[in-house]
């Protein structure tokens, strides 16, 4: 199996997952394979460049981040006039975008916070680093928060969640998806990852998302994600849906557990509208759904989704 055939083979079986650690993960894959090419020849290097990309793409269909961050890498390739000027760059541009992947983490981690007020009840759902972020830094500046996180079926990455917040300190409590909407009625924010955002401001993300949106909308409880803007989907722009992923049943269910004529369908993400979306948190700043647009067309002609 070659370097970039792993990396996919860890993202598809979620060993690498979370919308931005694939997306940084497909970027270094990018950077590693440009950085150990073995051959000479710039046509040949943009061949079996543009083939690994492929490979990994395939491994996860639904987080756009995934490919903004393998394209990011191939970005001015097909401009360069020499071998190693196009190894250097995708190696460059792999490094460019992890940093810059990491700096905007942090960057909503400080912005998000500022929604947080001292006494929040706080809900999450699954695991988002952006999320966990903004709700770690708003118990690290000393507001007094709870926080209650969903189990998130099938994976269970609210088991990640919860333990990632107890060693941070934070007063925390699982709940299982279907206690939801009941315990919505004690919570005043809710905080998400994303997967995808598309161009009319709809959020992509965990399977169970929609429902915490719907619940909140109901409570008029404040909804606010948080997603770096390479989760925007430059595709959706021109029209495209959101492929969204299904897994395996053996997720759902252990072997013989139900009849073998019982179907089991297991999509693993939903999309909520964005009426639903108080404000989206992102590295430039928090903007509303509605805005997502204007940024996507500033950043196709910046150029920052193009490989040129
Ligand atoms: P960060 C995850 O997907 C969750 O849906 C989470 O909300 C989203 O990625 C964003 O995560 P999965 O890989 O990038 O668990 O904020 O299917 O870490």
């Amino acid at each position: 199996m070659t370097p970039v055939e792993d990396t996919a083979q860890k993202i598809r079986s979620m060993e690498i997952r979370g919308a931005g650690r694939i997306a940084r993960a497909g970027a270094s894959a990018m950077g590693d394979f440009a950085d150990s090419y073995t051959g000479a020849s710039l046509e040949d290097f943009v061949r079996d460049l543009s083939e690994a990309a492929d490979v990994l793409l395939a491994s996860r269909p639904t987080a756009v981040s995934l490919w903004n961050g393998v394209h990011a890498t191939m970005r001015g390739v097909d401009g360069a006039s020499s071998f190693e000027e196009a190894r250097a760059l995708v190696s460059g541009n792999a490094k460019d975008f992890c940093t810059r992947s990491e700096m905007a983490v942090e960057e909503i981690a400080r912005i998000g916070a500022r929604r947080i007020q001292d006494g929040d009840v706080i809900m999450t759902h699954c695991n988002s680093s952006a999320a966990l972020g903004v709700i770690k830094e708003a118990h690290r500046q000393g507001k007094d928060i709870k926080v209650y996180a969903t189990e998130s079926r099938p994976w269970r990455q609210g088991i990640l969640t919860v333990n990632d917040l107890a060693d941070a300190g934070v007063d925390i409590t699982l709940i299982i998806d279907s206690a939801v909407r009941s315990v919505m009625k004690r919570t005043d924010k809710v905080f998400v990852g994303a997967d995808t955002i598309t161009s009319q401001g709809a959020l992509v993300n965990k399977v169970g998302t929609s429902h915490l949106a719907l619940a909140a909308h109901e409570a008029r409880v404040n909804f606010y994600v948080c997603a770096e803007t390479y989760k925007f989907s430059p595709m959706t722009l021109f029209g495209d849906t959101v492929t969204i992923e299904e897994r395996e049943i053996s997720e759902v269910v252990r072997p013989g557990e139900v009849r073998d004529n019982v179907k089991i369908f297991n999509p693993v993400f939903d999309s909520t509208p964005a009426a639903y979306i108080d404000a989206i948190v992102t590295e430039l700043g928090m903007m509303g759904p509605g805005a997502v647009y204007g940024v996507m067309v500033k950043q196709l002609g910046d150029g920052i989704f193009n490989r040129e």
